[in-house]
């Protein structure tokens, strides 16, 4: 990596100053909560969701590219580029880049472990949706890189899935970093326990030479770890006021959440669901504000888990608190979607 680095366009933390509007890149593995984090991002006036690419972890890429495509088709919005990523783990695809993060096994584990009772067979909790346009043909490492040169400098990239096509975008076009705007992933357990394994969590274990890779790379990331988002939650209230909100959307995305429900019960005796996603894309646009965000150096071990490690060549900001429940600003904000709230 060249030490002659582009400088970053804008620091750690996104603004609203001026009003401006944040245009947005987002690679999912959809996923209920990814759908939660869709809907949400279509609600902010403020945001233009440019395109969507769609990786292996919660379910396949293909069946994350029908499921975004069809949530799209609910939400009126078939002109979002939709781009279908490939099945492998991505193992391969960060070879000899300085990634700051331990060898991997690379042992072409099949991902989603633990996925299907959280997230259901297709991933949407059972529910089925309309079929959709049809997919961008283009690679979303691919989309992600048009996105950044045609708009250099405001592109900014949330991460709901593993990282394996941001990794692979990196490896494809090095100058990216110094294109895009801001970073933010959802996942890794820092200082909180994993979610597939005591440390690991399931973004960061199922591809973790690619976040290594993300996290490494000379740009502004924003980490939004199970530290924080296991602490921001939605009860069953939340579930229908959603369904009252009265759109096919709404209804559709209330459909998914039983089985989160009753997967996140079953292993914390509470019937309340973490925001992963929605929370991550509040934070990637502003919207919630993290009260406790060290910027930390990281590393991602083989296993998935992300520690503290003062060796690491690189900081990462890690979002551990916010300053206010962001539970009801992403339900209002859904619900909201056709209110026009400035
Ligand atoms: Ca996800």
């Amino acid at each position: 990596m060249a030490d002659e680095r582009v400088p970053r366009p804008v620091l750690h933390g996104v603004r609203h100053e001026g009003g401006g509007i944040l245009r947005l890149y987002l690679d999912c593995d959809t996923g209920i909560d990814d759908a939660l984090a869709i809907a949400y991002l279509l609600a902010c006036p403020r945001v233009t969701l440019a395109g969507v690419g769609t990786a292996a972890g919660n379910t396949s890429a293909g069946q994350a590219g029908r499921n975004t495509l069809g949530l799209l088709h609910l939400a009126g919005r078939p002109d979002i580029p939709v781009c279908v990523g490939g099945e492998e783990t991505g193992g391969e695809e960060t070879g000899g880049e300085e990634t700051g993060g331990e060898e991997t096994g690379g042992d072409g584990e099949s991902r989603g472990g633990g996925a299907e009772p959280v997230h259901g067979s297709n991933g949407v909790g059972g529910v089925t949706l309309p079929a959709g346009g049809p997919a961008d043909p283009r690679a979303p490492w691919q989309l992600l890189i048009d996105l950044a040169r045609e708009h250099p400098g405001e592109l900014h990239v949330l991460v709901t899935g593993p990282a394996t096509n941001v990794a692979r975008a990196l490896r494809e076009s090095p100058e990216l970093p110094g294109l895009v705007a801001s970073v933010t992933v959802m996942g890794g357990a820092v200082r909180a326990p994993g979610n597939i394994t005591p440390r690991a969590e399931a973004n960061i274990r199922n591809d973790p030479r690619a976040a290594a890779t993300v996290l490494a790379a000379p740009w502004p990331v924003t980490l939004v770890p199970l530290d924080v988002t296991m602490r921001h939650r939605w009860t069953e209230d939340d579930r229908a006021a959603l369904r009252a909100g009265g759109t096919p959307l709404h209804e559709t995305l209330a459909a998914m959440l039983p089985a989160y429900f009753a997967s996140y019960e079953s292993r914390t005796g509470i019937r309340e669901i973490p925001l992963h996603d929605p929370l991550a894309a509040a934070i990637a646009v502003g919207e919630v504000t993290p009260a406790d965000a060290p910027e930390l150096p990281l590393r991602v071990d083989a296993e998935g888990g992300v520690r503290e490690d003062q060796t690491a060549a690189s900081r990462v900001r890690v979002v551990l608190a916010l300053d206010s429940p962001a539970g009801p600003v992403i339900l209002r904000r859904i619900l909201a979607d056709a209110e026009s709230v400035a």
